[in-house]
């Protein structure tokens, strides 16, 4: 016999828990959450680093690659990453966070108990006019069996008003999930028509000093705003499922940690949500922001 879905109320807190009861129920209930200052100076010192390092890297770069997406004013002396992909693969540090830290702890009390990574990035949104992310869900990037997956994203340094902090529409995780192709051809955006039906005026902003985490839910609407303040806006972002969501596209399949258990035991049986989901186009990857400002085709993306 197939295993039932876990009971959706919300459990008594135990004294090992790091949310409370009525921040899982606001998740429930909104589709997000944030907590102040939730990663300790010890982990930021350590991640900003080693994202040092990558940012030291990229200043040879002229173009992106399958690992630095760059903005177009890009330069040596002057180096503007919109993203560095799937850090969880590249360094050691990263993965910790996401399999062995209060984040993954976070994971496991909305998800849990048996918990997957999926896959991480990296968002600079570099100072003065660091580049929006349009209005999206993510689950039509990486479509599973169900739609027990969410995002964690860790401020690596504080997050201001006007500094591109990520806006959420609460309860839009409840709602429909929008067509995010324009015609034939995948935006991965919601269109200009859709925005009031998504009623995305609505939206809630969190900013916090370094440390704050946010949690979004992959139906929940979100997006954008251009970074104008003169600092950059790194927020590391790591995605999670429940284990019996299973993934319809191998988007992530080849990379090292992709897919990987980070608590409890995996699944046998995949546990399906009658809701239907859109498919983005097959083809080889490519990254949000080229999608949204159409800088190329053909199509596909991870968020
Ligand atoms: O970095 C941001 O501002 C938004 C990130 C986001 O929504 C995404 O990458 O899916």
């Amino acid at each position: 016999m197939s295993p039932a879905k876990p009971p959706s109320d919300i459990a008594p807190e135990s004294a090992l828990s790091i949310l409370s009861a009525d921040q899982r129920r606001h998740y429930r209930d909104h589709g997000w959450i944030s907590v102040e200052g939730l990663v300790d100076t010890r982990w930021l010192d350590r991640l900003r680093a080693v994202t040092d390092e990558f940012v030291e890297m990229s200043r040879e770069l002229t173009a992106s690659n399958a690992l630095f997406d760059l903005e177009a004013n890009h330069r040596a002396a002057d180096p503007r990453l919109r993203r560095l992909s799937s850090p969880a693969d590249l360094h050691d540090t990263y993965w910790e966070l996401a399999a062995r830290s209060v984040i993954t702890d976070v994971a496991v009390e909305l998800l849990g108990p048996d918990v997957k990574f999926h896959h991480s990035k990296l968002n600079f949104k570099a100072p003065r006019g660091g580049e929006e992310v349009k209005w999206h869900q993510d689950i039509q990037f990486w479509p599973h069996t169900n739609y027990d997956l969410l995002t964690i994203g860790v401020f690596l340094d504080e997050v201001e008003a006007g500094m591109g902090e990520v806006g959420f529409v609460p309860g839009s995780h409840a709602g429909p999930l929008y067509d995010l192709y324009d015609g034939d051809r995948w935006v991965g955006a919601l269109a200009d028509s859709d925005l009031a039906a998504a009623d995305v005026e609505r939206a809630i902003y969190p900013t916090g000093p370094a440390g704050t985490i946010t949690v979004h839910h992959c139906r929940t609407v979100h997006g954008p705003a251009p970074n104008r303040s003169s600092r950059a806006r790194p927020l590391l972002l790591q995605t999670y499922a429940a284990v019996d969501a299973f993934a319809y596209t191998d988007l992530v399949r080849r990379s090292p940690h992709g897919e990987e258990l980070v608590r409890g035991k995996p699944a046998r049986w995949a546990r399906h949500d009658p809701r239907p989901c859109l498919m983005p186009p097959t083809g080889p990857y490519r990254p949000i922001f080229a999608a949204q400002q159409r800088e190329d085709e053909p199509p596909r993306d991870r968020a």
